[in-house]
């Protein structure tokens, strides 16, 4: 399996996210990176080779121009007004309020956020091409040749949306590889989210869509991250009803509840008969996530990773990393998914 992954990710390394009313070092770090490459390494996968430059063409498909033109001009629109610490709104566009891009800066950060840890430092636009750009490349080495593939993104991708940002998240990696594989003649794609969050982004831009199955095993939004989106009554609307199907589960949640969620959305999706499967690999499932509420440990990785590998042996797979801030074991718990999977 081979990984795509950019250097470029250690260009967003934002100093600061809010928490509990107080700026701490942000959780989704540089070192997560670090971590995931020397245990894929040290594991006998083949080094991370870098992706082609990013075709904005495929992203304009999945995120609204304005949104688009927002990321590329919010540090130098922050820097003109002479800000000098890292940009985080202040004002949202709440209920009853008007929906429209503001000219100010400081409140077009509010109109496009979807929360407000993620701070936009300088290099964040270029990571953040970056990343997509692995999640591209992946989505296009998948052939003949390549069953499976891995692109190793940072910043993260599926908190998302068609016009939003936050949950550490920008350009949504997942559905632009879905989008990619749809313009490469795919009829049917499946995206199935096993990082702890939901994957509200990723179910935003594909909601009224019949070409892309979306599933996700999530911490209950009554009290997990996002919060607002990630209901099981979340099915889909239009053309998209029954194709999205989510998962919350309660805190305290272990392997045994967890997998059983695995194997019904791994039916569905098999049901689909998707001519690819995109999985959003985050591992904040881990017992020792620091902001997450799930108990796996580390051979549950592996077990999932075989299960994954088992019931969808014919399809062809790509892995898009999403979360995992138990940086200790960020790589540990990434590898054994790869590897297990590999392994069925
Ligand atoms: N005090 C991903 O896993 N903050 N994003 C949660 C922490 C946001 C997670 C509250 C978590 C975002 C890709
Ligand atoms: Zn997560």
């Amino acid at each position: 399996m081979r990984t795509i992954a950019s250097t470029d990710h250690a260009l967003h390394f934002p100093k600061g996210e809010l928490s509990g009313g107080e700026f701490v070092r942000p959780f989704e770090c540089p070192e997560r990176w670090e971590y995931i490459v020397r245990a894929l390494t040290d594991s006998g996968f083949s080094a991370p080779e870098a992706p082609a430059a990013l075709d904005m063409t495929s992203v304009a498909k999945i995120h609204g121009d304005d949104y688009l033109r927002f990321l590329a001009q919010a540090w130098s629109l922050w820097e003109a007004d002479g800000f000098s610490g890292e940009a985080i709104p202040t004002v949202f566009p709440a209920r009853r309020m008007r929906q429209r891009e503001p000219d100010h800066i400081d409140a077009k950060l509010g109109y496009f956020a979807m929360a407000l840890e993620t701070a936009i430092t300088p290099g964040t636009w270029q990571a953040v091409q970056s990343s997509a750009a692995c999640a591209q490349t992946a989505a296009r080495l998948l052939g003949p040749s390549d069953s499976s593939a891995f692109a190793l993104c940072r910043p993260p991708g599926h908190h998302a949306g068609i016009d939003l940002y936050g949950g550490y998240c920008f350009i949504n990696n997942a559905a632009l590889a879905a989008q990619e594989l749809l313009d490469a003649g795919a009829s049917r794609v499946a995206i199935l989210d096993v990082d702890f969050h939901h994957g509200n982004g990723t179910q935003d831009i594909f909601y009224l869509r019949d070409e892309v199955l979306f599933l996700s095993l999530h911490g209950d939004p009554q009290r997990a991250f996002p919060n607002f989106l990630g209901y099981a009554d979340e099915t889909g609307h239009g053309a998209g009803e029954g194709f999205n199907a989510n998962y919350p589960m309660p805190e305290g949640t272990g392997y045994a509840v967890w997998a059983d969620a695995l194997s019904h959305a791994l039916r569905r999706i098999t049901h689909y008969t998707p001519d690819a499967l995109i999985v959003s690999l985050g591992v904040d499932t881990f017992e020792r996530d620091p902001i997450s509420f799930f108990k796996l440990r580390c051979d549950d990785f592996t077990d999932y990773g075989r299960t994954i590998g088992r019931q969808t042996a014919s399809i062809p797979t790509l892995f898009v990393m999403e979360g995992g801030y138990a940086v200790e074991e960020i790589g540990i718990n990434t590898r054994n998914v790869l590897s297990g999977f590999l392994g069925a």
